[in-house]
C-alpha cells in the first residue's frame, strides 16, 4: 500500500501537475486525491481530466467540474442548450471526449479517509455537521463564515478553517492564497498556479496523521506555475 497524495486546484494546469508527480516521486502504488477544479482558466484542462482519469486518480468535485455538469445536463433536456456556459467553459466542454465526461460524472462531493483522520472537499464544511449532511453549496463553494456563522462564497470575515475544529482533519483546495492555510484541523492546498502562484501536494504515509501546524511543512510540496495564466489577483 502506498502513499496518500492529495493535489490542490490544478485549473488546466498540465506541465505544472505532472512537474508535481515528478516531485513527489509518484507511483502507481500510491493513492492519488485532487481537491476538484481539474478544468478552466488554465492551459489544458483536457490533459488533465485524461490525465487524472489515466492514473485512476480519485478526483473531489469542484465548482468548475459542477458547472460544466449542470450545463451538459441542461443542455441533454433541451437541445437549445439551457443553462448558461461562458466562452471559456464552452471551449473546455467541446474539449472532452465521452470518457473526460463520464469521469467528471463520477466525480464525488466528499471523500472519506478514517485512515489518516480526513475529510477532503473542495470548499469547505461547516463547523459540528456530519459529513454526509454537508450541503452540497457548501462543499462547493465556502471560503469563510459570516458573524452568525453562516457560509460566505466570498472570503469575508473569516476563513472557515479558523472555526473548525475537527474531529477529523479537512484537506481543501478553492480559496487559492499564496501559501497553504495551516489550520489545527485543516489544511488548504489551493496556492493559486492558476494565477502564478504554484501548486501543492499533501503527502502522507499510509495511516499518517496530517501533521500539527509547526510540523506540516514536512508533508507539504510546491512547485511553480510556469507563468500566470489566468487574470490577476
Ligand atoms: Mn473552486
Amino acid at each position: 500500500m502506498g502513499r496518500t497524495i492529495l493535489i490542490g486546484d490544478v485549473h488546466g494546469c498540465l506541465e505544472e501537475l505532472q512537474k508535481l508527480l515528478d516531485k513527489v516521486r509518484y507511483d502507481s502504488d500510491d493513492r492519488l486525491i485532487l481537491v476538484g477544479d481539474l478544468v478552466a482558466r488554465g492551459p489544458n484542462s483536457a490533459g488533465v481530466v485524461a490525465l487524472c482519469r489515466s492514473l485512476g486518480a480519485t478526483v473531489i468535485r469542484g465548482n468548475h467540474e459542477e458547472k460544466l455538469l449542470q450545463w451538459r445536463q441542461g443542455k441533454n433536456l433541451c437541445e437549445d442548450s439551457c443553462g448558461f456556459l461562458g466562452p471559456m467553459h464552452l471551449q473546455v466542454a467541446q474539449e472532452l471526449t465521452e470518457e473526460d465526461w463520464s469521469f467528471l460524472q463520477a466525480t464525488q462531493l466528499f471523500c472519506d479517509l478514517p485512515e489518516h483522520g480526513l475529510w477532503v472537499v473542495h470548499a469547505g464544511v461547516l463547523p459540528g455537521v456530519p459529513l454526509a449532511q454537508q450541503p452540497p453549496h457548501v462543499l462547493l463553494t465556502m471560503r469563510s463564515l459570516g458573524e452568525l456563522g453562516e457560509p460566505l462564497v466570498k472570503a469575508g470575515s473569516v476563513p472557515w478553517g479558523c472555526r473548525y475544529f475537527g474531529p477529523a482533519h479537512v484537506i481543501f483546495g478553492h480559496h487559492a492564497q499564496p501559501r497553504p492555510q495551516l489550520h489545527p484541523f485543516a489544511t488548504g492546498i489551493d496556492t493559486g498556479c492558476v494565477y502564478g502562484g504554484s501548486l501543492t501536494a499533501m503527502v502522507l504515509d499510509p495511516g499518517q496523521p496530517v501533521p500539527p501546524i509547526s510540523k506540516r511543512d514536512s508533508v507539504l510540496y510546491s512547485v511553480d506555475a510556469l507563468r500566470r495564466w489566468f487574470g490577476g489577483r
